[in-house]
């Protein structure tokens, strides 16, 4: 195997298609997961290697880079800190199938999946998950830990606040702002704001309730 080991900070359905993503660059090698289970495998023989007090060892070991593959918005802002806390260099999981804008600004720690498009001067913020097919026009900014869920849209302009999520085939009209935290249904069209902490859904998109946060 070639190419610098990382490390994979979960070990589900998103470490499958991140370890998928990384493998397409062709400059990592997958050194492991780590995840709640350990002694399985990731994918054909990705190994979990423990759950996360063995990061530590990993990097003294020389594993020096990670990917934080974790769907959950606020754990994967929660195991970001972490890793950098420890020391690891967070890498992104891009797919070679996205187009990205030479004038779009990317965090660190971000994935972005095949068919997704970034315009001009777009912000992707730190582990950030902008997923299939989905669009970010110009002058979007997505803040940090933000989740656009596969084929949703956002026109220009828009803006996520940290740790939001859109759902599958959401649709945001330009210019507006969306909370920190918030969570838009799939299939919801969003014509305005939307402040912190609210769950939205419809087309138009209207608040149903405060979110309650299940991951303390
Ligand atoms: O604290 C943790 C931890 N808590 C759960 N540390 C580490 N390292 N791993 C943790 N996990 C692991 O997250 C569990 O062991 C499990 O392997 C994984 C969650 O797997 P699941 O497939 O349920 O979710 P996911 O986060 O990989 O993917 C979600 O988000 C993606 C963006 C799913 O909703 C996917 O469908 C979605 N595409």
């Amino acid at each position: 195997m070639k190419g610098e080991p990382v490390v994979i900070i979960g070990s589900g359905g998103h470490a499958k298609v991140a370890i998928e993503l990384i493998r397409a660059e062709a400059k990592y090698q997958i050194a492991g997961c780590t995840g709640l289970v350990e002694g399985d495998f990731v994918l054909d023989n990705v190994p979990i290697l423990g759950n996360d007090s063995v990061l530590s060892a990993v990097l003294t070991g020389g594993v020096t880079k990670a990917f934080i593959a974790i769907g959950d918005n606020r754990l994967r802002v929660k195991l970001l800190a972490h890793a950098r806390e420890i020391g690891f260099e967070l890498i992104n999981a891009v797919s070679p199938n996205a187009v990205i804008s030479p004038s779009a600004t990317l965090g660190k720690g971000i994935a972005i999946m095949a068919g997704a498009v970034i315009n001009a001067c777009a912000h992707i913020g730190d582990g950030a998950i902008v997923n299939s097919n989905a669009t970010v026009d110009h002058d979007c900014f997505l803040s940090n830990g933000t989740h656009i869920c596969p084929g949703s849209a956002l026109a220009g302009n828009v803006k996520i606040g940290s740790e939001s999520f859109l759902g599958t085939g959401a649709c945001v009209i330009p210019g507006v702002r969306i909370g920190d935290r918030a969570i838009i249904g799939a299939g919801s069209v969003v014509i305005r704001d939307i402040p912190d902490d609210m769950m939205a859904m419809g087309v138009p998109a209207r608040i149903i309730r405060a979110v309650t946060t299940s991951f303390s």
